[in-house]
């Protein structure tokens, strides 16, 4: 089975997703979460979608924003760094903007961050005039430069950045680093952030005018409940009426309570969804507070 041509299909929503790498698991698992199964390709590289109109592409992410562009895609999922540089090259290009974040999914999370040789006594952004930057994000970098009013050169590298300063290429390099643990092997020290990343929804600028609206709308509406749901458990306890007050103010990141009135009794049972972790520790203090018969219960969906 191959793709159907680009503007053929106006009535399928068509998500690009990395086909392996650090985003493709969790990519798919986000969407599993929201309802969608997939039968694959004998080339793997397109899915049909079973369960609703929404087929899969399966690329690298670096392709994802152009074929966005293209129209050959209509929603992506991909780091927001690979996003941003591709909009400040076209910024830099006077090309108009074409893709946009739809929404920030809370995985793969990393930095975009200038890496400095540990020997550096490192005293701000002046110090980069007339250094050497090696990196893969050089929109991103020229952009940041140019704000910061610092004429420096890029170096353009598309893999092994951190070893350029070592091997006489650059001064210094810009990088998305996570652990830190690449950066501390080759000797360099992270001195300044320039984006904060994790994989994003991508999408098109202005909605979409046909059928694909709707299916955009109904996934974007279960990714929310997803998200939403991601730490959030619903917690249920009795207590006495007086008790509550105190109660919900230890419970700041839940949504307001149910209560109802326990037969013949002062007691309430309460149900609330809590967005934060439900810990041991937090359960005490509630407990401490006057609220009995504590359960802590994993939230499967909500729509909103
Ligand atoms: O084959 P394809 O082109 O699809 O994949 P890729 O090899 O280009 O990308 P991949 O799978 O490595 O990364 C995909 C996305 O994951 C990136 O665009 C980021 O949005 C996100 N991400 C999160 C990361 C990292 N963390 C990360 N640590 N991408 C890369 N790294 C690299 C970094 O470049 C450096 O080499 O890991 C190293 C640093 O890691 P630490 O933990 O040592 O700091
Ligand atoms: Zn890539």
């Amino acid at each position: 089975m191959s793709p159907p041509a680009a503007a053929a299909v106006r009535d399928r929503l068509r998500i690009a997703i990395q086909k392996s790498g650090r985003l493709g698991e969790p990519s798919r698992a986000l969407l599993t979460a929201c309802g969608l199964e997939f039968r694959e390709s004998r080339d793997r590289l397109f899915c049909y979608g079973e369960s609703l109109p929404i087929d899969l592409l399966l690329v690298r992410d670096d392709d994802i924003p152009g074929l966005l562009a293209d129209g050959v895609c209509d929603l992506g999922i991909v780091g927001r760094n690979v996003l941003a540089e591709q909009s400040a090259e076209r910024r830099a290009a006077g090309k108009p903007e074409v893709a946009r974040e739809w929404r920030a999914l809370g995985f793969g999370a990393c930095r975009l961050d200038l890496a400095v040789p540990e020997s550096w006594d490192w005293q701000g952004a002046a110090q980069l005039a007339g250094k050497r930057i090696a990196t893969s994000y050089p929109a991103l970098v020229r952009a940041w430069l140019a704000e910061q009013g610092i004429a420096a050169e890029v170096v353009l590298l598309s893999g092994s950045v951190e070893i350029a300063p070592r091997l006489g290429q650059a001064d210094l390099i810009c990088d998305l680093v996570s652990s830190g643990a690449t950066l501390a092997a080759n000797q360099l020290k992270p001195v300044q952030t320039l984006l904060q990343s994790e994989a994003v929804l991508a999408g098109p600028v202005r909605e979409f005018a046909d059928a694909r609206g709707q299916w955009a709308s109904l996934l974007l509406r279960r990714m929310d409940g997803v998200l939403r749901l991601k730490d959030s458990r619903l917690l249920l306890f009795q207590a006495a009426r007086e008790a509550v007050p105190a109660l919900i103010e230890l419970l700041p990141d839940a949504e307001p309570p149910t209560v109802m009135r326990l037969d013949g009794e002062d007691m309430l049972a309460l149900q609330a969804l809590c967005h934060g972790a439900v810990t041991w520790q937090r359960l005490e203090e509630l407990r401490h507070a006057g609220a009995r018969g504590l359960m802590v219960v994993p939230v499967e969906r909500t729509l909103a």
